[in-house]
């Protein structure tokens, strides 16, 4: 049985150095959707305490106080549930202001899909949606094809996309099912040939096996909580056997 997910055989795995692989979090920004001066914020690279654990569930917390980044001086307590049933791989994040003054994120489950073969592999569920086009500063564009087909690097923030977008893997004979809630967009990403032998933590083959499909509150504009009140993000990850 394959992998649902990719971790690259070059992944470091020595904070602060985020893991090129399974499911990095960005938060509290996406990209540099944000105050902080490096992409993707800081929960990908600091270390979270283990609050419950269960045979096939885990709670983890990230509580900052505020103290330690100077660009995000705002206090939150981020919680991540995990469980695994069945066939699926069930992620929350649950972001708690515990400031005295609103607190304004953007963020992404970072999700690295394994897949058989990028040449073949179609994502299904974003037509005609619209998107900014990382490779291109952000310009808006929209999807005309009805299913996405990789042969260069993309790297797209879809706007208000669909609540299940799909990866069909036909080489592998399968079919994953990305279902979100609370993330009105998502990011998807194949860094090709270029940008994949530049770098260090990833193989310059392996983006022939993978593919990020990111559940995110992103281009759609970021979530701004007031103190005390609570932002809640889901994703289910299933994989079916399919000839499709
Ligand atoms: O999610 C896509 C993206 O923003 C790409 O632009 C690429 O930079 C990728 O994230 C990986 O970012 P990282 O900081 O982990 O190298």
């Amino acid at each position: 049985m394959q992998e649902l997910l990719f971790v690259s055989e070059k992944a470091i795995f020595a904070p602060p150095k985020a893991i090129r692989g399974g499911v990095p979090l960005c938060f509290p920004q996406f990209g540099m959707m944000g105050p902080m001066p490096s992409q993707h914020g800081f929960a990908r690279n600091v270390a979270f305490s283990v609050v419950e654990q269960e045979p096939w569930r885990v709670k983890l917390a990230l509580e900052y106080d505020g103290s330690s980044q100077p660009a995000f001086p705002h206090p939150f307590t981020l919680h991540v549930i995990i469980s695994i049933c069945d066939n699926h791989l069930l992620q929350e994040l649950v972001v708690l202001n515990t400031g005295p003054s609103p607190l304004t994120f953007t963020a992404a489950l970072h999700t690295y899909i394994r897949v058989t073969d990028i040449h073949t592999a179609k994502v299904r569920g974003l037509s005609q949606g619209r998107y900014l086009d990382n490779l291109a500063a952000l310009q808006q564009s929209t999807q005309e094809e009805e299913e996405l087909g990789f042969s260069g690097e993309v790297d797209r923030v879809y706007l208000s996309t669909p609540n299940t977008i799909q990866v069909i893997d036909p080489s592998g004979k399968r079919v994953v099912t990305v279902s979100k809630e609370g993330f009105p967009d998502a990011i998807v990403w194949n860094p090709w040939i270029a940008k994949a032998a530049s770098m260090a933590d990833f193989g310059d083959e392996e983006y022939k096996v993978m593919l990020c499909i990111e559940p995110a509150v992103a281009g759609s504009g970021p979530v701004t909580l007031e103190p005390g009140a609570e932002w809640q993000g889901k994703q289910d990850l299933a994989y079916q056997s399919s000839s499709a």
